[in-house]
């Protein structure tokens, strides 16, 4: 693969898509697609840290009941490596409305309502976000360089 192109990019499975037992779900479609996972953690936020990672939408309506929803029970936080990866999960995952995402994505095909999404992405619009909210949620320790053993089955 030409380095040049391959990315690494934050993704996490939200307490609804816990709580419905979606984790194996969703890191089978990211496998399934030829991505790399490179870093896993299971855990619930604190304040502080959803606080910090949706600073973005701080003041709009729906900030305090997102911070309340994310932070109300454990989350699979996720490092997923590959060619555009950023683009590539967001595509997959869907709009942010259930009720608008495409059939055959994630929040499509296991959603109903926008405040229960099940997945979190990094923005692709957003130039450095990935690398930002992998920061706020990884040490570099925690993140592994590896190859899958099928990597030159997948890129040309
Ligand atoms: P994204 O998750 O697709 O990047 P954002 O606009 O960054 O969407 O919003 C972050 C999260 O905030 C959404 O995934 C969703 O859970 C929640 N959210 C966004 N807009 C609304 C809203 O209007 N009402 C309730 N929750 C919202
Ligand atoms: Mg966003």
């Amino acid at each position: 693969m030409s380095d040049g192109e391959s990315e690494r990019t934050f993704v996490m499975v939200k307490p609804d898509g816990v709580n419905r037992g979606l984790v194996g779900t969703v890191i089978s479609r990211f496998e399934d697609r030829g991505l790399k996972l490179v870093g896993a953690k299971f855990i619930q936020m604190e304040d502080d840290l959803a606080q910090e990672h949706y600073g973005e939408h701080e003041g709009k309506p729906f900030f305090d009941g997102l911070v309340e929803f994310i932070t109300s029970g454990p989350v699979m936080a996720m490092v997923w490596e590959g060619q555009d990866a950023t683009r590539q999960v967001r595509r997959m995952m869907g709009a942010t409305d259930p009720a608008e995402s495409a059939p055959g994505t994630i929040r499509g095909d296991l959603g109903l309502d926008l405040g229960r999404n099940v997945i979190h992405g990094s923005d692709h619009e957003d130039p450095g976000a990935n690398e930002r909210e992998i920061n706020l949620f990884f040490d570099e320790t925690e993140l592994v360089d590896w190859n899958r053993a099928d990597e030159d089955w997948l890129y040309e």
